[in-house]
């Protein structure tokens, strides 16, 4: 059923259960001398290239691969949109590698046709501490779909990842493969439920107006907690150090140090927002919650061609109910004019989607470990992860 998958060092559906699988990696690496020093063979029309997202030109080029060919709803009316700017950030964290980020063109036209990405990361699984690939933004070019390209593209990620020593990778689709380590379902709340339903993201529920809809999912124009505002620079060690203790609780979680935390959760416009609690009698910090910007196209609708959505990243409660906390962060998505806040039912998250009017997406993601066994499937509150 997976003649590619069914090759790879991952956990296969034939094993799910065998509980005498010991945990950890599936296969040891090799001598750094046996990795294969080549590229592997694209169909002759193509050719690999090291995309260098520094330049305009290339960013411009893998940019719109992705807002016309990425990731669809399964009814197709909406498409990621992730722009420049992003790209950048996700793609260039502290220690990463040029030669991860890697274009396949067209050798006549020079037309890029597909793009995979691999950033560096540690990753906790249960206790121990190990570097990964997180791999992300594979995406072949709509006309170029089914020729097996895709297998050939994880090959060569593979290879360039194990040239640099590194054996593990982390992973998440949409669709299913061999084997999930963990299944999600994305919650939806809705900040401009009017735009929501004009472009089909949503519907009018069962005995609703347009206007009682409205007024359910009002908020009000400022935030309620005490102390709370956004992330600045100073707030880094602290901002370190509430994560860590948080992040411990999970059976899979980053390993974030301070030039992580810099990098992933200090604000950048229109990319990550971040926001904190600091205590006003100690000035204490107590509880962060953060989001990032990803735009879906909206495909084929007259009236709109964009649908501005946060996305829940990293949340911690410590003093302040997350349930409050959660609450402000809608409170700034909406006054920034996002329409959706979106988050995944990982962490704690399952305790406020409800009480905070999210209802539950037609979409599930799928996390995945390459080359690193979990022994039993993981519920989602056990996960501490989200990759972009
Ligand atoms: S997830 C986002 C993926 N991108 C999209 O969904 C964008 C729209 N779709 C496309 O561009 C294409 O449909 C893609 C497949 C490129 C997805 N992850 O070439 P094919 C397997 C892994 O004929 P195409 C993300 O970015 C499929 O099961 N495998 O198919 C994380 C089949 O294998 P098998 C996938 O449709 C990516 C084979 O590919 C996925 O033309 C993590 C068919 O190939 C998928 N999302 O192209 C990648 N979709 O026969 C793995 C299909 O065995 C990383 N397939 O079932 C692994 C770790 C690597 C590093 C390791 C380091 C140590
Ligand atoms: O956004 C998603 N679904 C939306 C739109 C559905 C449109 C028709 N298919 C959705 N809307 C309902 C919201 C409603 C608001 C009021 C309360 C009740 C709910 O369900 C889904 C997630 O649910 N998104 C996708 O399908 C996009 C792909 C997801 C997989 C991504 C994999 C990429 C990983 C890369 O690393």
């Amino acid at each position: 059923r997976h003649k590619f998958w069914e090759t790879q060092p991952v956990g296969q559906f034939k094993d799910l259960g065998d509980t005498s699988l010991p945990e950890g990696p599936i296969e040891p690496p090799t001598p750094l001398s046996e990795v294969k020093q080549e590229p592997y063979n694209l169909p002759n029309p193509y050719e690999w290239i090291t995309c260098d997202i520094d330049s305009d030109e290339m960013c411009n080029e893998v940019y719109n691969l992705l807002t016309y060919n990425y990731v669809e709803d399964d009814e197709n009316m909406f498409r990621f949109n992730y722009s420049k700017e992003f790209l950048r950030w996700a793609l260039r964290p502290p220690g990463y590698y040029r030669s991860w980020h890697i274009g396949v063109r067209a050798k006549s036209s020079k037309k890029l046709v597909a793009f995979i990405t691999g950033i560096p990361a540690r990753i906790r699984a249960h206790d121990n501490v190990v570097t990964m690939a997180e791999i992300n933004f594979l995406c072949v070019h709509k006309r170029l779909r089914s020729k097996r390209l895709a297998p050939v593209m994880i090959k060569e990620v593979t290879r360039r990842v194990h040239l640099e020593n590194i054996w593990q990778a982390a992973y998440t689709a949409g669709v299913v493969l061999p084997t999930p380590i963990s299944t999600c379902q994305y919650w939806h709340r809705s900040l401009n439920p009017k735009k929501l339903i004009d472009v089909g993201f949503s519907r009018l529920g069962a005995r609703m107006t347009m206007s009682r809809t409205i007024k359910l999912y009002k908020l009000p124009e400022s935030t309620v907690t005490p102390g709370f505002r956004k992330m600045e620079m100073h707030d880094i060690p602290a901002v370190t150090r509430l994560l860590r203790t948080y992040l411990n609780q999970f059976v899979v979680a980053p390993d974030f140090d301070e030039n992580d935390v810099e990098h992933w959760l200090l604000p950048k416009e229109n990319v990550v927002d971040s926001y904190l609690v600091e205590s006003t009698d100690n000035h204490e910090i107590t509880d962060f919650c953060s989001f990032y910007t990803l735009p879906s196209s909206i495909l084929g609708n007259q009236n709109h061609s964009t649908l501005k959505a946060a996305y829940s990243y990293y949340n911690v409660a410590t003093r302040t109910p997350l349930l409050q906390l959660m609450n402000d962060a809608l409170i700034v998505a909406k006054r920034k004019d996002y329409d959706v806040f979106n988050a995944l039912d990982v962490m704690q998250n399952g305790s406020f989607l409800k009480e905070l009017k999210f209802g539950p997406g037609d979409g599930k993601l799928h996390y995945y470990l390459y080359n690193y066994r979990i022994r039993q499937e993981l519920r989602p509150v056990e996960l501490g992860l989200v990759l972009l």
